[in-house]
C-alpha cells in the first residue's frame, strides 16, 4: 500500500479526500487533488491517442507521450484525430476542458479501465498532463529503447492538477563553467519532467561573458575566454594557484536561438542574465572604456568572487548596454530580462571623479542611489521595448525600480520588502535554494563553494513569508533554485548538484500551501530517481546516505543515533573497526559510546558510513562566549563540545568564529575534576581570512572567578601553502578544575598583499576535546 497524501486545493469538487488502492502513484511532484482508484488501464497495440486535429497543444502533448510509448513497448501506437469509430473503445483521449478549472498550467486527468481522458485549457496543460501520465506508467517507460515483459499499466485515478505558484525556476551559471548547447537542452528537458517553467540563463559574469552580441564581437573575442583558472576552491591556497589552462565558450546567436525554441516547445520561459553594474570584469576586458579607469588593464577575471571593477554610469556605458540589450531581447521573446545588480563594489565609484560629479548633479546621497540610478535608467529603456526587468536584492539599495521584479537571494528580507513595496517576488534565498552547496558530508563530497543544504532542508522551505499580509503575499510570483558553478566544472557535476534537490524545489513550488510530509516524499523520490537513472542522470544518492546525529546522556555517555532518508534500508554497524557486513548488528536503536569510537555502517541500500566519535570530559557540556559572533556562529551552543570534530576547511558551518576579534569561551564541566590535557582545533584558510590565532592561553578554574594554571603559548604556522586545520594542545599533568576558558588572539586585519588586504581577520575553532 502506498502512503498517500491528498492536497486539496479547493473542497468544492467531487474528488475523495484520501483515496487508496493497491495501485502506487509515485508522482512528483504530487498532484494538487488526487485520488487513487482499483484497477488499470493497458495500453495495448490497440491504443490510440485521439485528439482534435485542430488544436496543437493536444498534437504536441499526444505526440510526446506516443513517442516514448513506441519507444518503450514497440506497439504502433498513433495519434489520431477523434472519429465516431474512436468514440468508443480504449484509448487515451485528449479532450478541451471548458469550465475554467485547469488555469494555464493545469489540467485533469481520469484513468480508468476503460479509458483515459485528458483535459486541459492550454497547450501546457496537455503537456503537463503527459508529464503526469509518464510517472504513472511503469518507470521503464523512461527507457530510451525498447523494454520487454512489462505491461505497461496506468492506475486508475482521477486527478485534477495546478501549480500553487506560475514561476517555478531553475538558474544555469554558464558563465563561471561554460556549458554546451547539448547539456543547456537535457537541463531544460529534466525541469520540463519536474514541471519547472522557467529557466533563468546567467550568461555573463566576470569570468567569461557568453552570449555573441554582432555589435561588440570582443565580448566573445576577448571576453569569453580567461587566461587560466583557480585551482582547489578560492580559498585553498595562498597565495592562488592556478592552472595554466586557458579557458572559454560562448554560444552564437544561432545556437541561443535554437536553446529559446527548444525550451519553449517545453513550455519553458528562458529569462537571460546580463550583469551589471557589477560582475562586469569580462565585458571591461572586452571594453575597457565602460569602465571608470580606461587606462587600467583589465582581464577576464581567474578566480571566484567579488572584484571591484565594475560599469562606469557614464553615456556611453548606457549605449553599449541598449545595444546589448536590443539584442539580447531580439533573441529571448519572454517578459522578463534579468540585469543582475548583485554585488556590486562601489570603491571604483568612489574614487572616479566623474561618478562623484554625477552624483551631484543628480542630487543623490550616495553610491547606492547611483546604483539605483544605473538599474533604474535600464529600466526605463527595457520598459520602453514592452519587457520588465528583474534584478538580485541589492537593488533595493538606494530605491527600488518602479516596475522590477526582486529575486530575493541573501535570505528572505529582500523579498519581504519587496513585496511590501508591491513589486514581484522570486524567492530563491541562499539558504534553502543554492544548489552549489554540499548536500552531504564535506569530506566525502566533491568540492563546493561551503554551506550545507540537504535535500530534506531543501523540502522544508515555505517559499511565502507568513510575516506578509494575503495581500503582500500575492507578490510573492514563485520559488528557483540556483547553480552557480564555480566549483561545478563538468555537466555530469551539474547534474550530481542539482538532482534530486531539484526535484525537492519542483514539488515545493507546485503543491498546495500546507504541511509536507518528507517521508511521503522520499518514498516518491526514491521511485523517481529511477526514472533518473533511465535518463542517465547522475544524480546525488544522499537519499540513502547514513548520517549521525549525537546525543548526550546524563550517565555520561555519547548516544549516537544513525538516521538515513530512505526508510526500508537496514542498516548495520561495527564499533570494532571492522567493515560492516549484513551479518553485523543490525541498526535498531542510538549506540551508547563510552570512549572514543570509530562507528562504521553500511545499508542494504548500498550507503557506507564511518565517523569516530570523540568521548571527552567536555563532551556535551555547556559553555559561554564572551563574544556575540561567537554565539552567532554556534546559536544552539553544541558545536564545540558536541564529540563531532570538523574535519575539513570546506564547511564553515562546522566552526564557531569571531572576526576582527579575540575569541573566548569558557566550558563548565559540571564539578571539579582532574583536568590533564586540553586540545582546540583552529582553522586556517588565509585567502579568506581566516586566519589561525597568534597565541592562545589556556586556564582553569574551581570556581569560574580565579584562573591558575593558565597555560600560554604562542601559535607557529606558515602562511604560504594550502589551507588546513592547526591543533593546540595544553597539558597540565595533574590540574583540578571545573572551569576551562579558551582565549585565543585575533591576528588582527590582513596586511598588505593578502587577497583581503584590511578587512578584519577570523578566529574559527571547533571541538574542545578535555581529557
Ligand atoms: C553569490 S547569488 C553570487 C554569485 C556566486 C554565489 C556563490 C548572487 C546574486 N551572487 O556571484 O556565484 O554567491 O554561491
Amino acid at each position: 500500500m502506498n502512503r498517500l497524501v491528498a492536497f486539496l486545493l479547493c473542497l468544492s469538487i467531487s474528488f475523495s479526500l484520501i483515496a487508496q488502492s493497491d495501485n502506487a502513484y509515485n508522482l512528483l511532484p504530487f498532484p494538487a487533488q488526487f485520488a487513487g482508484k482499483d484497477g488499470h488501464f493497458t495500453v495495448s497495440t490497440a491504443t490510440r491517442i485521439v485528439v482534435n486535429a485542430k488544436d496543437a497543444g493536444q498534437r504536441a502533448a499526444a505526440q510526446t507521450l506516443a513517442n516514448q510509448l513506441k519507444t518503450v513497448s514497440g506497439f504502433p501506437i498513433a495519434v489520431a484525430p477523434a472519429s465516431p469509430a474512436l468514440a468508443k473503445g480504449k484509448h487515451i483521449v485528449f479532450q478541451a476542458h471548458k469550465t475554467g478549472k485547469c488555469g494555464p498550467e493545469g489540467y485533469i486527468l481520469n484513468v480508468s479501465p476503460d479509458r483515459v481522458v485528458v483535459e486541459a485549457e492550454t497547450p501546457k496543460g496537455y503537456f503537463y498532463a503527459v508529464q503526469t501520465l509518464l510517472q504513472l506508467l511503469p518507470t521503464a517507460v523512461f527507457s530510451p529503447a525498447k523494454v520487454d515483459n512489462v505491461a505497461w499499466n496506468i492506475p486508475a485515478c482521477q486527478i485534477l492538477d495546478r501549480p500553487r505558484y506560475g514561476y517555478r525556476g531553475l538558474m544555469l551559471d554558464v558563465s563561471r563553467n561554460f556549458m554546451p548547447v547539448s547539456f543547456v537542452k537535457r537541463f531544460i528537458d529534466l525541469m520540463a519532467m519536474h514541471k519547472f517553467n522557467t529557466f533563468h540563463w546567467h550568461l555573463t559574469d566576470d569570468q567569461g561573458w557568453r552570449i555573441e552580441i554582432k555589435k561588440y564581437p570582443k565580448l566573445t573575442q576577448i571576453g569569453s575566454r580567461r587566461k587560466e583558472t583557480v585551482v582547489g576552491h578560492n580559498a585553498e591556497n595562498y597565495p592562488f594557484k592556478y592552472d595554466g589552462k586557458e579557458y572559454g565558450g560562448f554560444y552564437t546567436q544561432a545556437q541561443i536561438a535554437e536553446v529559446v525554441r527548444y525550451a519553449a516547445a517545453r513550455h519553458i520561459t528562458i529569462i537571460p542574465e546580463i550583469e551589471m553594474p557589477g560582475h562586469a570584469l569580462a565585458a571591461l576586458a572586452s571594453y575597457p572604456e565602460l569602465s571608470c579607469d580606461p587606462a587600467k588593464k583589465y582581464e577576464v577575471a581567474t578566480r571566484w568572487g567579488i572584484f571591484k571593477d565594475v560599469y562606469c554610469p557614464n553615456e556611453s556605458t548606457f549605449a553599449f548596454l541598449q545595444n546589448v540589450l536590443t539584442e539580447v531581447m531580439a533573441l529571448f521573446p519572454g517578459k522578463y530580462i534579468h540585469i543582475g545588480g548583485d554585488e556590486c563594489p562601489k570603491d571604483a565609484w568612489n574614487a572616479s571623479a566623474f561618478c562623484q560629479d554625477l552624483i551631484k548633479k543628480l542630487k543623490l546621497k550616495d553610491e547606492h542611489e547611483l546604483q539605483s540610478y544605473f538599474i533604474q535608467r535600464i529600466e526605463k529603456f527595457v520598459n520602453s521595448k514592452g519587457r520588465a526587468i528583474i534584478g538580485w536584492d541589492e537593488i533595493l539599495e538606494g530605491g527600488l525600480a518602479p516596475n522590477a521584479t526582486v529575486m530575493s537571494w541573501r535570505g528572505t528580507e529582500g523579498g519581504i520588502e519587496a513585496a511590501k513595496q508591491k513589486h514581484n517576488v522570486v524567492m530563491t534565498p541562499g539558504d534553502f535554494c543554492y544548489l552549489d552547496q554540499y548536500q552531504g558530508n564535506p569530506v566525502q563530497e566533491p568540492l563546493a563553494g561551503g554551506g550545507f543544504l540537504p535535500i530534506e532542508k531543501v523540502y522544508s522551505y515555505e517559499p511565502t513569508p507568513a510575516e506578509l499580509t494575503p495581500e503582500q503575499q500575492k507578490y510573492i510570483l514563485g520559488v528557483q533554485g540556483n547553480v552557480w558553478t564555480e566549483y561545478i566544472p563538468t555537466t555530469q557535476h551539474v547534474e550530481y548538484m542539482v538532482f534530486p534537490r531539484a526535484s525537492a524545489l519542483a514539488e515545493i513550488g507546485w503543491i498546495p500551501q500546507g504541511p509536507r510530509n518528507f517521508e511521503d516524499f522520499a518514498v516518491r523520490l526514491k521511485e523517481h530517481l529511477k526514472r533518473l537513472s533511465y535518463l542517465n542522470v547522475n544524480y546525488s544518492k544522499r537519499l540513502l546516505d547514513i548520517r549521525a546525529v549525537t546525543q548526550f546522556t546524563d550517565a555520561d555517555q555519547l548516544q549516537v543515533r544513525l538516521e538515513k532518508l530512505d526508510s526500508d534500508s537496514k542498516m548495520y554497524y561495527t564499533t570494532n573497526g571492522k567493515q560492516p557486513s549484513t551479518s553485523s548488528t543490525e541498526y535498531f536503536t542510538p549506540i551508547a559510546l563510552k570512549k572514543t569510537t570509530t562507528i562504521k555502517a553500511i545499508s542494504s541500500a548500498g550507503a557506507q558510513f564511518e565517523e569516530t566519535f570523540y568521548i571527552h570530559r567536555a563532551k556535551g557540556k555547556s559553555y559561554t562566549y564572551a563574544n556575540a559572533a561567537a554565539e552567532k556562529s554556534d546559536p544552539n551552543k553544541k558545536k564545540l563540545t558536541d564529540g563531532q570534530v570538523a574535519q575539513s576547511p570546506r564547511n564553515k558551518s562546522e566552526w564557531v568564529s569571531v572576526s576582527g576579534g579575540d575569541l573566548e569561551v569558557t566550558i563548565d564541566l559540571g564539578d571539579v575534576r582532574p583536568v590533564t590535557k586540553i586540545s582546540a582545533n583552529f582553522l586556517k584558510r588565509i585567502s579568506y581570512n581566516d586566519f589561525p590565532p597568534t597565541s592562545v592561553e589556556i586556564g582553569l578554574s574551581q570556581d569560574g572567578t580565579t584562573y591558575k594554571d593558565a597555560i600560554s603559548q604562542p601559535v607557529k604556522y606558515t602562511l604560504e601553502g594550502s589551507w588546513g586545520i592547526l591543533p593546540v594542545v595544553a597539558d597540565f599533568k595533574t590540574a583540578r578544575a571545573r572551569y576551562v576558558r579558551i582565549k585565543a588572539k585575533n591576528a588582527g586585519p590582513a596586511s598588505a598583499g593578502f587577497p583581503r588586504e584590511g578587512l578584519p581577520t577570523a578566529v574559527s575553532v571547533d571541538e574542545v576535546v578535555v581529557e
